[in-house]
Parts: structure tokens; C-alpha cells; sequence
């Protein structure tokens, strides 16, 4: 019987949470995994909600079980298994439904996927989804990119299941083809650069400052109601508080420092680069992941030089200035990082003519998702005044936030260079303020170089024109 309102293809972890929000929500969810077992096994544990879900052991089964138009979410892996996915369940839908790619897709494959779905009669979205497991189940933050028309259809959909921000649902058409999944790739960098800001200060509060974790659990859990609250401060605090049940040791003293990543924060940093635009915060969180998984070599390379971070004596002041110092730090660096994402959207949205909603992107970040934070009503309310195309750093209220915190994320850096205590994330973002304020830069060396060795020709100051070449040319 043709009554289900959606079907779910992918019943993972985050597939099978997704089902069961929608389901909660009221619709009549059919579902459908590559591995039939899993679908019982998931039934089985859907309690009442069981009531919602037609499970199906066939794509056949599970177009013939929606009511159409059909609209599909596919949440499997990313990469080839989405183009099987979308390839084997063709023949099954019918001209006009909706393909729904709910997956962490690269948003090239979404552009292309989303080209070629109008000759296959299908509509398609790109819905980036952001909030993990929980985020799935209990209302995640989406950004759909693709079909409008589609999105509309789906849209109430979306909202019942999407994370509420002061009772807004945290959900929104980006625009075109792969807008979603490029802000949602951009909410993952972003949250590379977060998450290394904070694991830096963590270190300095650690190898600087002498500190144990249950000291610093109580200076996140301050620092978690001022500017800086947000999702990753709390859990940072909760992190440094929890002790491990069999040693009774703090928990992060015994986990290994090997940090893993699945591509997002990478591709964020590629997609800066070939836009030309600098997310030096985010390059360096990823490169810092990087560094942190060739641990052998590090150990080596510690006993070769017979290296350790120093401690910092009172360089930073007393302690709790030196915690003042570390909280206005963190927020300038903070600042730093959104404006360089914010950036990467801004020049992502005029090369592939998407208009990206910069305010609505901000608000829709509030909650549902990893980044979720006070700050980000700080951005919406200052896109909203200054307009879309406004650089964060040229707007008023953080030109101001930028000044105040600015020199002591200059004593912070300083003391960790003369220390040892790596902090590339925030010293990316120092030198990206000091770079995009400075009028006069070296840019000049930079040209009369390139005109020495390759005579790619410079601009002058004093005149116009655009191909003037330099004495060396004819020497
Ligand atoms: P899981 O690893 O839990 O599940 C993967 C699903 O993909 C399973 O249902 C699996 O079916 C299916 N699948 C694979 Br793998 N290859 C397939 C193929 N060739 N044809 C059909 N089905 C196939 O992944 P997950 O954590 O639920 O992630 C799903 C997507 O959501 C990914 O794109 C991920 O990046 C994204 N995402 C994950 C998170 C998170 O926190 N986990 C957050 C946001 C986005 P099987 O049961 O038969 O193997």
C-alpha cells in the first residue's frame, strides 16, 4: 500500500536515527537497507515508532510502499556507494520524485549528481546534515542545496525534524546544485579550526601553565558563560572533568594524542585554496591532525632534538590573567576562523552563482549542530545589519570584539613561540589579522621576484599600466 510520506535508504547509524526523528515527527517512514538484517534488527528496536516504519527488503518494495511523488533519502556512505545507490534505484521511481543525498557528499559530486538527475526524470537535494548521531535522532542542522521546487516539497519535512533554536528550525535552502553540501563542508572546517584553537589552549594551560584537568575543566565551564559559550566549550569542560572508570585517572591524560579525520576538514581547506581565498585556521587544524598521527616520528624527533615545551614562569601574568588572557585569545582567534570560512562561502557563492543566505547560514548553525554557539547570533545579527557580502572582520561590533582581544592573542602566540608549545591554529589566525590589516605588504618583493626569474611582469605605484618589467630583465 502506497502510504508511507518518505523513504529512508541506509539504515547506519545515522540513517537509522534519521528514520526514527521522522517517524517521531509524525510521518510514515519507509526504510531500506543493503543488508536486510539490519532492517529487521532496526524494527526491532524502533519500539512504538515500529508503527511508522514499513520496512522494505527492496528498492521495489520501498517505491511501491511511498506515496508520490516519492521523496528519498539516501544517508550511505559517501562517494561511490551514493552513485550505486542512486543507479540501482532509478528504475524504481517514477518522473518527478525527489532524491534526497542526506550523506556527507563531496559538493563536486552533488553538482554533478544534481546535473544529471533532471535525464533520469528525478529532482534532487543535496542536504547536508550536521549534529552526528544525537543531532539525527533529536533534530539536526540541514542545509539543502539542489531542486527549489523540491525543497519546497520537502521542506515541512525537514522542519519537524530539524533542531529548534529558540523554537526556529535550524534548516534552509542554500541555493543551487551543491550549496548545502558546500556550507555543510565549510560547518566541518570551521570546526577543524575550533576544536585545534581549543586543543592549543588546552595545551598551553598543560605544558605552560602546569595545570591538571579538573583546574581547566572549571576554567571551560566559566569561560562556557561568557562570549565564548558554545557546544564545544561545554563538552570541552565535561571532557577534562570525566575520570576513567578503571584507573580513576583523568580521561584525557589516557587517551592516545592521535587525532583521526574523514576528509571534511581537508576538502574545506582544497576548496579555499582553489577559490584563492585564505582559511589559513582551517589549513592549519587539518595539517596539525596531520602531525598528530605520525606519533612514532614525533617521539623520535622528541629524543633526537631532546625537545619539551617549556613552562611559561609568569610571561602571561598572574594565573588568572594569564586565563583572561587565553579566553580573549581564543575568541580572536575564534573571530579569525568564521571570518576565513565565511570568506570561502562568500567566494564559493559568486563562482557557482548560488547567492548563499550568509544570515540564514548563521542562524541555522544555532543549534543541531557541532559548532552551535552564542557567538553565531553574534554573526547573523551582524550580517543582518551590514548585509550579506559584508566581511565579518568589516563590520563594526567585531572590528571592536577584534581590537579589544586582539593583543592578547599576540602575548598568547608570542609566549607559546618562546616556549615551544605548538599553537599553529592560533598563530594562523594572529598572522591573518596582521596580514589582511597591513597596507603596505611584502607583496612587492614577491612581484620583482617573479619578474627576475620568470619575467611575469609588475604593476607600479606611480603609474598606470600592468606589464612594466624591472632592470634586471636586461642585465
Ligand atoms: P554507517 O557506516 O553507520 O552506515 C553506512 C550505511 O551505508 C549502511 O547502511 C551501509 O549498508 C550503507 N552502504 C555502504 Br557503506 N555502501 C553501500 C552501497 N554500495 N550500497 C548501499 N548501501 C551502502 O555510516 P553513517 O555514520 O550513518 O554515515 C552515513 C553518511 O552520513 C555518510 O556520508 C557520513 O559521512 C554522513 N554523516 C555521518 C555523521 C556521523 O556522525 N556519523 C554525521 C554527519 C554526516 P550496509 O548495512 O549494507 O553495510
Amino acid at each position: 500500500m502506497s502510504d508511507a510520506d518518505i523513504g529512508l535508504v541506509g539504515l547506519g547509524v545515522m540513517g537509522a536515527n534519521l528514520a526514527l526523528n521522522m517517524a517521531d515527527n509524525g510521518a510514515r517512514v519507509a526504510v531500506y537497507n543493503r543488508t536486510a538484517s539490519k532492517t529487521d534488527a532496526f524494527v526491532e528496536k524502533a519500539g512504538p515508532l515500529a508503527e511508522r516504519i514499513v520496512p522494505c527488503k527492496s528498492l521495489e518494495e520501498l517505491a511501491a510502499a511511498i506515496r508520490p511523488p516519492r521523496p528519498v533519502v539516501i544517508m550511505v556512505k559517501a562517494g561511490d556507494a551514493v552513485d550505486a545507490m542512486i543507479d540501482t534505484l532509478e528504475p524504481a521511481l517514477s518522473d518527478g520524485d525527489i532524491v534526497i543525498d542526506a550523506g556527507n557528499s563531496d559538493f563536486h559530486d552533488t553538482r554533478r549528481r544534481a546535473a544529471h538527475a533532471p535525464d533520469l526524470g528525478l529532482q534532487y537535494i543535496g542536504l547536508g546534515v550536521s549534529g552526528g548521531e544525537e543531532g539525527a535522532r533529536f533534530g539536526p542542522s540541514m542545509m539543502a542545496g539542489g531542486d527549489k521546487a523540491a525543497y519546497d516539497r520537502c521542506e515541512a519535512v525537514f522542519r519537524s525534524i530539524a533542531a529548534k533554536h529558540e523554537g526556529q528550525p535550524c534548516v534552509a535552502y542554500m541555493g543551487p546544485d551543491g550549496a548545502g553540501h558546500f556550507v555543510k563542508m565549510i560547518h566541518n572546517g570551521i570546526e577543524y579550526a575550533d576544536m585545534e584553537m581549543i586543543a592549543e589552549v588546552y595545551g598551553i594551560l598543560r605544558d605552560g601553565l602546569g595545570m591538571a584537568p579538573a583546574e581547566m575543566a572549571d576554567i571551560f565551564a566559566a569561560w562556557n558563560e561568557g562570549p565564548l559559550k558554545s557546544y564545544l566549550i561545554e563538552i570541552t569542560a565535561k571532557a577534562l572533568a570525566t575520570a576513567d572508570p578503571d584507573t580513576g585517572r583523568p580521561m584525557v591524560d589516557i587517551i592516545l594524542d592521535t587525532a583521526g579525520q574523514k576528509g571534511t576538514g581537508r576538502w574545506s581547506a582544497i576548496a579555499a585554496q582553489t577559490l584563492g581565498i585564505p582559511a589559513t585556521t582551517i589549513e592549519a587544524a587539518v595539517s596539525a591532525r596531520a602531525i598528530s598521527a605520525g606519533l612514532a616520528e614525533r617521539k623520535r624527533f622528541a629524543a633526537l632534538y631532546g625537545f619539551a615545551p617549556s613552562a611559561f614562569g609568569d610571561a602571561l601574568g598572574s594565573r588568572a590573567e594569564a586565563v583572561k588572557r587565553l579566553e580573549n585569545a581564543l575568541l580572536a582567534g575564534k573571530i579569525a576562523a568564521y571570518a576565513q570560512g565565511f570568506s570561502v562561502m562568500a567566494a564559493a557563492s559568486v563562482e557557482y552563482g548560488w547567492k548563499l543566505p550568509m544570515t540564514t547560514i548563521a542562524e541555522i548553525w544555532r543549534a543541531g549542530c557541532i559548532i552551535r554557539s552564542a557567538f553565531l547570533t553574534t554573526i547573523a545579527d551582524g550580517f543582518a545589519a551590514s548585509g550579506d557580502t559584508t566581511p565579518l572582520i568589516a563590520m563594526p561590533h567585531f572590528a571592536d570584539l577584534i581590537r579589544k582581544a586582539e593583543p592578547d592573542l599576540r602575548q598568547i602566540v608570542a609566549a607559546a613561540a618562546l616556549n615551544g608549545v605548538a599553537a599553529p591554529a592560533l598563530s594562523a589566525a594572529l598572522a591573518y589579522l596582521d596580514g589582511v590589516r597591513t597596507a603596505r605588504s611584502t607583496a612587492n618583493l614577491i612581484q620583482a621576484q617573479r619578474d627576475f626569474f620568470g619575467a611575469h611582469g609588475f604593476e607600479r605605484t606611480d603609474r598606470d599600466g600592468r606589464d612594466y618589467h624591472g632592470p634586471w630583465a636586461m642585465g
